[in-house]
């Protein structure tokens, strides 16, 4: 099932063709009215007429956060704010907001693209989707909001939080789908699960994102909530979430190519790398009028392939997003991501998926304690069997990611729970 089945399964060739024709447009819009672009542009010493085809790309400069924080806030729009009718904003862990703007077509296309990936995910409007995501300045409420009403699905703003009611929401209206963070939706399945109320759910989807979440996360939120989970990728600066999504087959995320041409760049050479091999997924908006982001680099790490899927699609696909390269730990000069100790927490039947990284620095040396929290079912207070479990986690998390942690294994409820973005990580070594 599709939402726009000749977008989403035409001939390779002519997608590039399609690309390449919007590249020249997307480019020479952006030199001519966005000065901070044309001063990179410049700098480079490359011009719009150096753009001629898709593999011309590699010429232009990139961009990133640091260019829209210094652009704050509208400095990178490309129309005036009479064409703006929507502003968002993605808060950031540091320093200021970065602001995003959308014209009518903007959202427009948003809409279409979050319909795209919603259908992915089998919705209709027979549906009825529950849409706790946050309401507000992140794209996720709106996002997901507007992506279903435009199906026409019954769209229930639910907005995130109150998890009594979220309970009674799924229960009593009878939702089919249900947007919001993967974090999210894991606290729902513990209260669903408290409740015992998962066979009076009528779920049949869930559509998660906004943060990274392992296949082995898909698995226990599709066994608490009894449906199929989806991941759903976007970025406030590229539109919001609907830039990608995958289908029933799970093999990877559809990318709305002809609005957002993906790279994969190697973190450190900015080279393009092979396709199937990991490095920084970068975006070019071909169609984007207030906001036209030349290869903005997202610092998001994954793989692209362009095989055909099962389900028809032609469509670039995204593997599942590992981290972000401003995300990655650095402990005793190991590279670690959070979302690789997910995995192998995963892989424990005895504990559950809340957990929090506490990087510290003690006596010149790196620490890591890794507090997780017991599955229900196993007694917190035999103690011997409590430290036999955490060193077995040590031991697996040691010859996984070669690094030595400490293990905290906590009671039910200690781990703090999120009702947006999980914090997964505690970097104490910050304010040192
Ligand atoms: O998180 C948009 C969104 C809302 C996506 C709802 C999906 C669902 P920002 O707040 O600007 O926008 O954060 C974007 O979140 O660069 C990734 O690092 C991360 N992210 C988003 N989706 C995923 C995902 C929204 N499916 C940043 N898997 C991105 C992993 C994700 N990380």
């Amino acid at each position: 099932m599709y939402w726009n089945e000749k977008a989403e399964t035409m001939p390779r060739e002519e997608m590039r063709r399609i690309q390449g024709e919007l590249l020249r447009g997307a480019v020479k819009r952006a030199y001519e009215r966005v000065a901070p672009y044309r001063a990179k542009m410049k700098q480079t010493g490359v011009e719009p007429g150096d753009i001629n085809t898709l593999e011309d790309i590699e010429k232009l400069p990139f961009t990133d956060k640091a260019d829209l924080r210094d652009a704050y806030p509208y400095g990178m729009f490309a129309v005036g704010m009479d064409e703006v009718i929507r502003i968002h904003a993605s808060s950031g862990t540091t320093g200021k907001q970065t602001v995003v703007g959308y014209t009518r077509k903007d959202i427009e296309i948003w809409n279409e693209c979050m319909a795209r990936c919603m259908t992915m995910a089998g919705v209709t409007r027979g549906d009825i989707v529950q849409v706790a995501y946050g309401y507000g300045l992140f794209t996720g409420g709106l996002g997901g909001h507007y992506g279903a009403e435009y199906i026409g699905a019954a769209t229930v703003p639910a907005s995130t939080g109150n998890t009594k009611r979220q309970l009674q929401i799924l229960e009593d209206f009878g939702s089919t789908v249900l947007l919001c963070t993967p974090s999210y939706a894991m606290l729902l399945g513990d209260a669903v699960r408290e409740a015992g109320i998962k066979g009076k759910l009528k779920l049949k989807s869930g559509i998660h994102g906004a943060e990274p979440w392992t296949e082995g996360m898909r698995r226990e939120l599709e066994d608490r909530l009894g449906y199929k989970a989806y991941d759903i990728y976007g970025l406030s600066e590229i539109s919001g979430p609907g830039v990608s999504c995958d289908c029933e087959a799970a093999a990877g995320l559809h990318v709305q190519e002809d609005h957002f041409y993906p790279e994969i760049v190697d973190a450190h050479t900015g080279k393009q790398v092979k396709d199937g091999m990991p490095g920084e997924l970068v975006f070019t908006c071909l169609t984007k009028e207030a906001l036209p982001l030349i290869r903005y680099n997202t610092r998001d790490i994954c793989t692209l392939r362009k095989d055909k899927c099962a389900c028809g699609r032609t469509l670039a696909r995204m593997g599942k997003i590992t981290g972000r390269t401003d995300d990655m730990l650095i402990i005793r000069g190991i590279n670690v991501f959070p979302s690789q100790v997910e995995s192998v927490l995963l892989g424990i039947a005895e504990v559950s998926p809340h957990y929090l990284l506490v990087v510290d620095r003690k006596n010149n040396l790196d620490t890591l304690e890794v507090r997780v929290e017991l599955r229900e079912g196993f007694p917190f207070d035999e103690v011997r069997r409590v430290e036999e479990l955490e060193r077995r986690i040590g031991k697996e998390i040691n010859s996984t990611l070669s690094i030595s942690a400490d293990i905290r294994i906590s009671p039910i409820g200690s781990v703090e729970r999120s009702e947006g973005k999980a914090k997964r990580v505690l970097d104490l070594r910050k304010n040192l």
